[in-house]
Protein backbone atom coordinates (compact mmCIF):
# COMPACT_ATOMS: atom_id res chain seq x y z
CA UNK A 1 0.00 0.00 0.00
CA UNK A 2 1.11 3.46 -0.65
CA UNK A 3 0.65 6.66 0.90
CA UNK A 4 1.75 10.08 -0.67
CA UNK A 5 0.91 13.09 1.76
CA UNK A 6 0.79 16.50 -0.37
CA UNK A 7 1.83 19.15 2.40
CA UNK A 8 3.82 22.75 2.43
CA UNK A 9 5.65 21.10 4.99
CA UNK A 10 7.38 17.86 4.05
CA UNK A 11 10.34 17.51 6.76
CA UNK A 12 6.94 17.52 9.19
CA UNK A 13 7.68 13.73 7.71
CA UNK A 14 11.03 13.02 8.43
CA UNK A 15 10.81 11.71 11.66
CA UNK A 16 7.36 10.12 11.36
CA UNK A 17 8.90 7.72 8.38
CA UNK A 18 12.11 7.12 10.21
CA UNK A 19 10.62 5.69 13.51
CA UNK A 20 8.86 2.39 14.82
CA UNK A 21 6.02 0.47 13.06
CA UNK A 22 5.95 3.29 10.17
CA UNK A 23 9.64 2.54 9.35
CA UNK A 24 9.87 -1.33 9.25
CA UNK A 25 6.69 -1.26 6.96
CA UNK A 26 9.17 1.22 4.84
CA UNK A 27 12.02 -1.40 5.10
CA UNK A 28 10.06 -4.90 4.59
CA UNK A 29 8.31 -2.99 1.45
CA UNK A 30 4.55 -3.38 3.34
CA UNK A 31 3.73 0.62 2.38
CA UNK A 32 5.70 2.97 0.30
CA UNK A 33 5.27 6.39 2.20
CA UNK A 34 6.63 10.05 0.83
CA UNK A 35 5.81 13.47 1.63
CA UNK A 36 5.49 15.92 -1.54
CA UNK A 37 5.42 19.78 -1.50
CA UNK A 38 2.39 21.41 -2.77
CA UNK A 39 4.77 24.53 -3.40
CA UNK A 40 6.52 22.18 -6.25
CA UNK A 41 3.45 22.77 -8.23
CA UNK A 42 3.14 26.07 -7.96
CA UNK A 43 3.71 28.21 -11.49
CA UNK A 44 4.83 31.76 -10.12
CA UNK A 45 8.22 32.87 -9.50
CA UNK A 46 7.98 32.80 -5.92
CA UNK A 47 6.04 29.37 -5.72
CA UNK A 48 3.32 30.93 -3.61
CA UNK A 49 0.50 28.76 -2.28
CA UNK A 50 -2.16 30.81 -0.38
CA UNK A 51 -3.90 33.90 -1.37
CA UNK A 52 -6.58 36.48 0.90
CA UNK A 53 -10.39 34.77 0.86
CA UNK A 54 -12.89 36.28 -1.12
CA UNK A 55 -15.02 38.61 0.97
CA UNK A 56 -12.45 39.59 2.74
CA UNK A 57 -11.26 38.22 6.60
CA UNK A 58 -8.32 37.17 8.32
CA UNK A 59 -6.27 34.65 7.58
CA UNK A 60 -4.74 32.60 4.16
CA UNK A 61 -6.82 30.45 1.81
CA UNK A 62 -4.77 27.48 -0.18
CA UNK A 63 -4.78 28.32 -3.67
CA UNK A 64 -6.52 25.66 -5.92
CA UNK A 65 -4.03 25.84 -8.87
CA UNK A 66 -1.23 24.12 -6.61
CA UNK A 67 -2.79 22.23 -5.00
CA UNK A 68 -5.21 20.34 -8.15
CA UNK A 69 -1.67 19.98 -10.16
CA UNK A 70 -0.46 18.66 -6.96
CA UNK A 71 -3.51 16.54 -6.92
CA UNK A 72 -3.61 15.09 -10.59
CA UNK A 73 0.17 14.55 -10.98
CA UNK A 74 0.21 12.23 -8.00
CA UNK A 75 -3.09 10.27 -8.74
CA UNK A 76 -1.54 9.72 -12.22
CA UNK A 77 1.29 7.96 -11.02
CA UNK A 78 -0.48 5.75 -8.19
CA UNK A 79 -3.41 3.69 -9.41
CA UNK A 80 -6.42 2.97 -7.78
CA UNK A 81 -5.37 5.52 -5.07
CA UNK A 82 -8.06 7.26 -2.79
CA UNK A 83 -7.60 11.27 -2.45
CA UNK A 84 -8.11 12.60 1.23
CA UNK A 85 -8.77 15.91 2.73
CA UNK A 86 -8.04 16.45 6.43
CA UNK A 87 -10.66 18.36 7.51
CA UNK A 88 -12.99 19.16 10.92
CA UNK A 89 -15.78 19.16 8.67
CA UNK A 90 -15.07 15.41 7.76
CA UNK A 91 -16.46 12.09 8.44
CA UNK A 92 -14.70 11.55 12.16
CA UNK A 93 -12.05 9.14 12.10
CA UNK A 94 -12.32 6.10 13.82
CA UNK A 95 -11.10 2.06 13.53
CA UNK A 96 -13.72 1.13 11.32
CA UNK A 97 -12.56 3.94 8.95
CA UNK A 98 -8.99 2.75 9.45
CA UNK A 99 -10.12 -0.87 8.23
CA UNK A 100 -12.01 0.55 5.37
CA UNK A 101 -8.88 2.45 4.04
CA UNK A 102 -6.57 -0.30 5.12
CA UNK A 103 -8.34 -2.44 1.79
CA UNK A 104 -7.42 0.14 -0.73
CA UNK A 105 -4.42 0.48 -3.00
CA UNK A 106 -3.09 3.28 -1.47
CA UNK A 107 -4.19 7.18 -0.01
CA UNK A 108 -3.01 10.50 -1.27
CA UNK A 109 -3.44 12.96 2.01
CA UNK A 110 -3.64 16.62 0.81
CA UNK A 111 -2.62 18.55 4.20
CA UNK A 112 -3.83 21.81 4.38
CA UNK A 113 -2.51 25.12 6.41
CA UNK A 114 -3.84 28.40 7.64
CA UNK A 115 -7.27 29.10 7.04
CA UNK A 116 -8.29 25.74 4.98
CA UNK A 117 -8.35 25.09 0.98
CA UNK A 118 -10.21 26.65 -1.60
CA UNK A 119 -13.62 25.07 -1.56
CA UNK A 120 -13.87 24.25 -5.55
CA UNK A 121 -10.67 21.36 -4.63
CA UNK A 122 -13.23 19.31 -2.76
CA UNK A 123 -15.65 18.27 -5.77
CA UNK A 124 -13.88 16.93 -8.23
CA UNK A 125 -10.29 15.68 -6.57
CA UNK A 126 -11.40 14.48 -3.25
CA UNK A 127 -12.69 11.10 -2.63
CA UNK A 128 -13.01 11.35 1.38
CA UNK A 129 -12.97 14.07 3.84
CA UNK A 130 -11.85 12.84 6.67
CA UNK A 131 -11.72 14.47 10.59
CA UNK A 132 -9.60 13.17 12.93
CA UNK A 133 -11.96 14.99 16.15
CA UNK A 134 -13.70 17.73 17.17
CA UNK A 135 -10.96 20.24 17.82
CA UNK A 136 -9.31 22.55 15.73
CA UNK A 137 -5.44 21.99 14.23
CA UNK A 138 -2.95 24.44 12.98
CA UNK A 139 -2.81 22.47 10.08
CA UNK A 140 -3.90 18.38 8.60
CA UNK A 141 0.00 16.95 8.96
CA UNK A 142 -0.45 15.37 11.93
CA UNK A 143 -4.25 14.29 11.06
CA UNK A 144 -2.49 12.58 7.81
CA UNK A 145 0.41 11.16 10.10
CA UNK A 146 -2.72 9.67 12.87
CA UNK A 147 -4.57 7.99 9.88
CA UNK A 148 -1.42 6.74 8.20
CA UNK A 149 -0.45 5.19 11.51
CA UNK A 150 -3.92 3.30 12.32
CA UNK A 151 -4.35 1.81 8.47
CA UNK A 152 -0.41 1.10 8.47
CA UNK A 153 -1.01 -1.67 11.49
CA UNK A 154 -3.74 -3.36 9.70
CA UNK A 155 -1.69 -4.17 7.02
CA UNK A 156 -0.70 -7.83 7.06
CA UNK A 157 2.54 -8.53 7.90
CA UNK A 158 2.93 -4.80 8.77
CA UNK A 159 3.78 -5.68 13.09
CA UNK A 160 5.73 -8.13 12.27
CA UNK A 161 5.94 -11.01 14.76
CA UNK A 162 3.26 -10.01 16.81
CA UNK A 163 0.10 -11.96 17.13
CA UNK A 164 -2.63 -11.46 14.56
CA UNK A 165 -5.42 -11.94 17.35
CA UNK A 166 -4.13 -8.86 18.88
CA UNK A 167 -5.21 -6.76 15.65
CA UNK A 168 -8.20 -8.66 14.62
CA UNK A 169 -11.73 -6.24 14.11
CA UNK A 170 -13.27 -7.89 17.33
CA UNK A 171 -10.24 -7.18 19.81
CA UNK A 172 -9.86 -3.65 18.12
CA UNK A 173 -13.35 -2.26 19.03
CA UNK A 174 -12.96 -3.00 22.96
CA UNK A 175 -10.44 -1.32 25.20
CA UNK A 176 -6.93 -3.24 25.83
CA UNK A 177 -6.94 -5.49 29.03
CA UNK A 178 -4.48 -4.15 31.63
CA UNK A 179 -0.43 -4.92 30.88
CA UNK A 180 1.95 -6.28 34.09
CA UNK A 181 5.51 -6.87 33.60
CA UNK A 182 7.91 -7.45 36.61
CA UNK A 183 8.44 -6.75 39.24
CA UNK A 184 5.58 -8.80 40.50
CA UNK A 185 5.28 -6.66 43.61
CA UNK A 186 5.44 -3.03 42.81
CA UNK A 187 4.86 -0.74 45.90
CA UNK A 188 2.59 -3.38 47.65
CA UNK A 189 0.94 -3.74 44.28
CA UNK A 190 0.22 -7.57 43.39
CA UNK A 191 0.10 -8.72 39.31
CA UNK A 192 -3.16 -10.42 38.90
CA UNK A 193 -2.50 -14.15 40.45
CA UNK A 194 -4.02 -15.85 36.94
CA UNK A 195 -0.82 -14.36 34.89
CA UNK A 196 1.76 -15.99 36.81
CA UNK A 197 -0.13 -19.26 36.77
CA UNK A 198 1.25 -20.56 32.82
CA UNK A 199 -2.44 -21.63 32.05
CA UNK A 200 -3.18 -20.28 28.56
CA UNK A 201 -6.82 -20.69 28.67
CA UNK A 202 -7.31 -19.21 32.01
CA UNK A 203 -5.23 -16.36 31.04
CA UNK A 204 -6.85 -15.65 27.69
CA UNK A 205 -10.15 -16.03 29.33
CA UNK A 206 -9.10 -12.96 32.28
CA UNK A 207 -7.72 -11.04 29.65
CA UNK A 208 -11.11 -10.96 27.61
CA UNK A 209 -12.89 -10.29 31.02
CA UNK A 210 -10.24 -7.40 31.53
CA UNK A 211 -10.89 -5.87 28.23
CA UNK A 212 -14.64 -6.43 28.33
CA UNK A 213 -15.16 -4.39 31.55
CA UNK A 214 -12.75 -1.91 31.38
CA UNK A 215 -15.03 -0.84 28.33
CA UNK A 216 -17.81 -1.12 30.21
CA UNK A 217 -16.45 1.35 33.27
CA UNK A 218 -14.03 3.44 30.83
CA UNK A 219 -15.90 3.97 27.73
CA UNK A 220 -19.63 2.31 27.78
CA UNK A 221 -20.38 4.29 24.54
CA UNK A 222 -18.28 1.53 22.78
CA UNK A 223 -20.14 -1.22 23.91
CA UNK A 224 -22.81 -0.15 22.73
CA UNK A 225 -22.11 -0.22 19.16
CA UNK A 226 -20.17 -3.52 18.73
CA UNK A 227 -21.14 -7.07 17.76
CA UNK A 228 -20.81 -8.56 20.76
CA UNK A 229 -19.43 -12.28 20.84
CA UNK A 230 -21.24 -15.18 23.13
CA UNK A 231 -18.47 -14.92 25.52
CA UNK A 232 -18.39 -11.34 25.91
CA UNK A 233 -22.55 -11.36 26.33
CA UNK A 234 -21.96 -13.63 29.28
CA UNK A 235 -19.02 -12.00 30.99
CA UNK A 236 -21.30 -8.55 30.46
CA UNK A 237 -24.07 -11.42 32.08
CA UNK A 238 -21.89 -12.27 34.77
CA UNK A 239 -21.04 -9.03 36.09
CA UNK A 240 -24.38 -7.68 35.70
CA UNK A 241 -25.67 -10.31 37.99
CA UNK A 242 -23.09 -9.70 40.71
CA UNK A 243 -24.29 -6.21 40.91
CA UNK A 244 -27.82 -7.05 41.24
CA UNK A 245 -26.56 -9.37 44.08
CA UNK A 246 -24.69 -6.79 46.04
CA UNK A 247 -27.37 -4.19 45.37
CA UNK A 248 -29.67 -6.62 46.71
CA UNK A 249 -27.75 -7.38 49.51
CA UNK A 250 -26.91 -3.72 50.49
CA UNK A 251 -30.67 -2.52 50.30
CA UNK A 252 -32.13 -5.75 52.36
CA UNK A 253 -29.35 -5.29 54.85
CA UNK A 254 -31.45 -1.46 54.99
CA UNK A 255 -34.80 -2.78 55.34
CA UNK A 256 -33.68 -4.85 58.53
CA UNK A 257 -32.24 -2.17 60.32
N1 LIG B 1 -7.70 21.12 10.52
N2 LIG B 1 -9.02 16.72 11.56
C1 LIG B 1 -6.49 21.62 8.41
C2 LIG B 1 -8.13 20.24 11.52
C3 LIG B 1 -8.34 18.79 11.26
C4 LIG B 1 -9.05 17.91 12.12
C5 LIG B 1 -7.73 22.53 10.83
C6 LIG B 1 -7.38 20.70 9.16
C7 LIG B 1 -6.85 23.37 9.96
C8 LIG B 1 -6.10 23.89 7.75
N3 LIG B 1 -7.91 18.06 10.26
N4 LIG B 1 -6.91 22.99 8.57
N5 LIG B 1 -9.67 18.21 13.27
O1 LIG B 1 -8.35 20.67 12.63
O2 LIG B 1 -8.32 16.80 10.43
Amino acid sequence: MFFTVLTIFPEMFDSFWNHGIIRRAIEHNKIVASAVNIRNYAKDRHQVTDDRPYGGGSGMVMKPEPLAAAIRDTAKTLNGAKTVLLTPQGRVFDQKMARELASSDGLILVCGRYEGVDERICHDLIDYEISIGDYVLTGGELAGMIIIDAVTRLIPGALGGEDAAAKDSFSDDLLEHAHYTRPSNFEDQEVPEVLLSGHHQEIENWRLESSVMRTLLKRPDLLHKKNLSRQEREILGKWGREIERILDLYQNGKKGT
